[in-house]
Order: C-alpha cells, then structure tokens, then sequence
C-alpha cells in the first residue's frame, strides 16, 4: 500500500476507500490525500458513477440547502453569491515557475508565492464538510480524443452540475494505465453564509499550475469558476493541444443538415454573447456542442468532438418563440439547474423569457422586490444578466446523435463570428485556410457592451474568441492553427459571419437573429460547390439570387435585393481601419506574431484601396460581378 493509500485509509469509510483503491494510479492517491491533508473534510465521498452515487450528489445538493427544488420535478435553483456572478478575470492567475514567461496581457504570479498563498486560502477549508471525489471524461470516453479530469470539491452543487456537464471518467481511470496522465482540480466554495453562498469573495482565488495541471479554486461558486474542466481546465488542454499537434478550440459544433438529407459539421468561434449558442441551436439542426471543441487530425481530415455533454448556457432571452426546444426543456419535468434567476412561488424566471415577471421573489441579493438597489444605490434587476441553466444535451430533442463518437465528426466549415457593427459583411467565405484564420479567426473583434456605458461600441480584438483562456504566447497559436491546416487534405473551409452589422448613419442593425439561419444554409451550400460567390476584397461573398431562394425557403421570407446591397456592400473606409486596428493590436501586444499576419492583412489592404480606385467608398456588391 502506498502512503497516500494509508493516510486515506485512515480518513475514510471502508467503502469510499475501497473505490479509489481499485483506481492503480498512484498519482490519484497522491491529489485525494494531499488535498484532504490541507482542506481536512469531515469525510470523504468518492463517486464511482453508478446511479445510486449520482443520485446521491444531487439529493446532498438539496439536502444542505446549496440547491432547492422548484416546483417541475427535477427542477433545482442555486444562487451564488452577489459578487460571484462570473467568471473572475482579475482573480484568475497562472502560477508562473521561475525562468518561465508567459505573454504580458496574462494574468499571472510567481508559482512559489501563488502555490503558498492558495494553499494557505484552502488550508482546513472543508472542516465540516464532506469532500466530494469526482472522474470525468473531457471529450468521448476510449476516444483518441480523451482527456482524464479529477475533481475534489466541497461542493454538492458543483459535483452535481459535473453530472449533467461531463462524461462519467471513474471507469476510465480503473482501466487507465498506472500512469496515465490527468486534469486535476481541487475547489473549496470556502465559508458560506446562511444562503449557502461563499462569504469570503474579497478572497476568491482560481490558480492555474500548468506544472502540475492542476487548478485550484477558492472561494468561489460560479461554476465558470469551480466547475474546473469548464474554462480553467480548457486552459490547460490549450497548452497540450499545442505541445501535441492538436487544437483546442472556444467552438460550438453543430450538424447544418442539407439538400437530400445529407449533413455537414461546422465548428463555431464566437465571443460571449455574439450568437454561438443561438447559432448551434438553429431549429432544423442538430447541436453537437456549444462551448469547447477538441480537433484532431485524423487521416489527413479535421475531425472533432464535444469536450463537454450538456450546456451551462446564458438563460437571458430564451423564449418560447425564438428558441422553442430549450424553452421546452426548461418548462417541463426533468432535470435542470437554474441559476441566479429570480423564484416565485417555485417558478423560476428570467430576463427576456417572454412573460411579465413578478415583483418579487428571491434572486441572488436575497430577498428582492422591484426597486431594491445593492451597496451602491444600482438597482438589482430581478434576475442576473448572467443567469444559467444547467442541462444535459442528451435531453434536447435536436442533439446530434454523433455527440459520443469517438471518432468524433468531420468538419467541413469553421465560422469566426464577432460583432462588429461597421466593417464585416454578413457572411463570407474566405479565400484560402491562411486568409481565414487570419483575417477572421485572428482578427475578431468584439465591442464592449452595455457593462462600459461610456465605451459602448468600441471594438477589441478577441482572437479566436479565446483571449481569456489562452495560456501560450498568441503568435503560437496562430502558428499552430496555420499548420494544423496545411497538414490537411480535406480543409474545413473557413468563414466569417457577423450578426451585428449596423447602418452607419441610423446605427439600425441590418438583419434580424434569424437571418443567422440563411447564412448557415449558404455556407453549407457552399461546402458542396452548389452556390455561387462574388470575389469581394474581403472575401468570397454571397450572389443575391441565392440568398433570396434560401430566404424563402429557410425563413420564409422575401428577401429585398436593396437589403442585400445595404448588407454586402464593401465599406473601404471601415475595413481599412478594422485592419489596422487587427495590425496595431498584433505590433504592439503580441511579440511573436508571425509575418504571415501581416501579409495576408497588408494584401487585404491592397484589394480594399484598389477596388476603392475603380469604384469609391462604399462599394455595391454587383459591381465586383462585372
Ligand atoms: C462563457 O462565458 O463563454 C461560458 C460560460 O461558456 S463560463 O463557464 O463561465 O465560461
Ligand atoms: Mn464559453
């Protein structure tokens, strides 16, 4: 027996003992001892996923108060606390191993001084409590594309959520070899007021040790933040993908079916709040995943998969009409966390879902009634902005049935997607996988949004929407991403969409949400050869005439060819200064940007000035026809 076998022996019950024993990786011992040394739980709870212990996770949710039941069965709510109602960027740091360096616009602190300060943070912060032990598997289980998770947390509602957000790992790592590698995650929710949300926000630390890979997270309940195989695990697998020749991605995925039955993958990168759900879940088609992709080269074709199997998804805007299929699921029986939403009578609601809300109810300041403001005078809306729910994707009637290949799905499109509400046209094509990546994947911009009052509309680079994660030097990626490409036989032809394009004198949007839909069909077409293109200076553009056929057909809706001139014509002035601003960002932030950026960029430039030349500012699309 090993040493850390006996220092668990001597803290658990013969059953949950008897569960990590039968694990032969003496490095899972290693993390559960080490961590119940330092957080000292009362017990030690070790799930092995059989139904009882799942069953067993979510009824101790409700138990200790962390969730309660609403009035749909299986329905549960959990707050978290009014200061903890995202993800943390200032309190996320990167533990930093002396020597090493890491791009300056990442947060980070000297490993040493990091390790002692978050251990001194978790130090006896479980006294009390049980610590849950949890497997997962990231991605399909006996997958090529497997990443192994290991959580210990002292939260039931956390452990909970992993059931419906991640593939069941306890058997993997049985059968894994001794030394399998794994992500390792170690979360105390800390001290927690009579709500059971954490008290000690003002010490609210998510370390990442990318030496070690693991996470540690204190303080804190949001699950962006403790639930670490979301986006803090999602940093490490960035580093392994990198080192390993693979790529992971900020994507959704999903099935766009087309003429003849047939059906085509496209991976999506988009920002917070730029469509990528609402995109994924577009009715008539299937939703593989809606936040992180593995991609892997197998046989000389992109092929990917969900890392995750449910959705912790943005609630604010669901609504019977704009979203049926979810809004199903989140009005009948099964199961469902809510979060940070506002209850009444057992009923939970949300911003934008539809119906008049209540005047009252409890949301996550406590008691709420309209009118009530926080510490600063600002009124508290009766549900966060933020709030979520928590489902598996198993119980939406348009999952795609390839969600647990473990082969994943071959991608034939890859769509960057920003808001950007002067320059992008609508949807285009690129010209090659080099002018793709570049001029749409490392150049999307978002804008900052109503959080900046003062700033409303300014855009920012958001680099394969993955600025926040992205845990190696920029310039690499994109070095890797275009070599990942050329690698390839079978491209994934690259697009750029952009819902957000305005009318630059009345600031009025161009298309409405569900135009979205008619982009996709075009992109799909355009996979097969079977719709048509202009060559516009920033990429392959959509003909009118097909574009109206799908809109009739797709949306049912005449589409005027005056809307398609307003919307695909060529702003100069707008995609010079979105270029310049991509190439100022690159010259100053990033110290390893590869030359190539600036090429394809600088030839951008040069298609723009000279269609500006033969046509002036604002060019009709027809006129790149003639
Ligand atoms: C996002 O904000 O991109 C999310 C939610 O997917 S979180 O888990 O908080 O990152
Ligand atoms: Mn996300």
């Amino acid at each position: 027996m090993n040493r850390y076998l006996e220092i668990l022996r001597s803290r658990m019950n013969n059953k949950d003992y008897e569960k990590l024993e039968a694990i032969p990786n003496p490095e899972v011992h290693r993390f559960v001892a080490e961590a119940a040394e330092l957080c000292s739980p009362e017990d030690i709870f070790v799930c092995c996923d059989s139904s009882e212990d799942i069953a067993y996770i979510r009824e101790q949710a409700i138990r200790t108060g962390e969730e309660k039941p609403l009035k749909i069965p299986g329905h549960t709510v959990h707050f978290d606390g009014i200061h903890d109602q995202g993800r943390d960027r200032k309190a996320t740091k990167y533990l930093v191993p002396k020597g090493d360096t890491l791009s300056k616009v990442l947060n980070q602190i000297d490993r040493d001084t990091g390790l002692a300060e978050i251990k001194s943070l978790l130090r006896n912060s479980m006294k009390g409590k049980t610590m849950i032990v949890r497997f997962v598997s990231l991605g399909p289980l006996n997958s090529i594309f497997t990443v192994l998770g290991l959580q210990c947390t002292d939260s039931w509602y956390v452990a909970h959520s992993e059931s419906l957000l991640f593939r069941p790992g306890y058997k993997a790592f049985c059968e894994a070899s001794p030394r399998k590698d794994f992500l390792r995650v170690l979360h105390s929710a800390g001290r927690l007021d009579e709500n059971m949300t954490s008290i000690d926000y003002d010490k609210k630390r998510i370390y990442i040790d990318y030496v070690e890979n693991t996470i540690y997270s204190v303080n804190t309940q949001y699950a962006g933040n403790s639930v670490g195989f979301k986006k803090l695990a999602f940093r490490l697998a960035i580093r392994k993908a990198n080192q390993e020749g693979w790529l992971a991605e900020h994507m959704m995925i999903m099935g766009v079916h087309g003429p003849g039955g047939r059906k085509t993958y496209f991976a999506g990168a988009f920002p917070s709040a730029c469509g990528k759900t609402s995109t994924a879940m577009l009715p008539g088609e299937t939703i593989l995943g809606d936040d992180i992709a593995y991609i892997r080269n197998i046989g000389s074709v992109a092929r990917a998969v969900n890392v995750e199997c449910g959705i912790f998804g943005i609630l604010q805007g669901i609504n019977a009409r704009d979203m049926p299929l979810l809004y199903e699921v989140l009005t009948s029986p099964g199961e469902v966390i809510f979060s940070n939403v506002l209850v009444k009578d057992g009923k939970p609601y949300w911003l934008g879902m539809g119906c008049e809300l209540p005047k009252s109810g409890i949301n996550f300041s406590g008691e709420w009634w309209e009118g009530k403001t926080d510490e600063n005078g600002n009124e508290i809306p009766p549900a966060h902005k933020n709030a979520r729910y928590t489902v598996s994707l198993k119980v939406l009637k348009n999952c795609d049935p390839e969600l647990d290949n473990p082969m994943g799905v071959e991608l034939s499109g890859i769509i960057y997607g920003g808001r950007d509400s002067k320059a992008y046209v609508p949807v285009q094509q690129s010209f090659s996988w080099e002018h793709g990546i570049i001029a749409y994947g490392a150049s999307l911009e978002t804008e900052t949004t109503f959080a900046t009052v003062d700033k409303e509309g300014v855009p920012e680079i958001n680099a394969m929407s993955i600025q926040d994660f992205i845990s190696i030097p920029l310039g690499q990626n994109i070095r890797n991403l275009l070599k990942f490409g050329r690698n390839l036989k079978r491209r994934p032809i690259i697009f750029g969409v952009n819902y957000f394009l305005r009318d630059l004198k009345t600031g009025e949007y161009l298309n409405e949400p569900r135009d979205k839909h008619v982009w996709i069909k075009w992109m799909e077409l355009r996979v097969h050869d079977e719709a048509g293109a202009i060559k516009a200076p920033t990429g392959y553009i959509p003909e009118y005439e097909d574009l109206r056929r799908l809109f009739r057909e797709v949306l049912n809706k005449e589409y005027k060819k005056k809307d398609y001139i307003k919307q695909f014509t060529i702003r100069v002035p707008e995609n010079l200064a979105k270029i310049e601003r991509a190439e100022k960002f690159y010259r100053e932030k990033v110290s390893d940007t590869p030359r190539e950026l600036f090429d394809v960029l600088g030839q951008q430039r040069k298609r723009l000035i000279e269609a500006r030349e033969r046509f002036g500012d604002y060019i009709s699309p027809e006129k790149f026809k003639e």
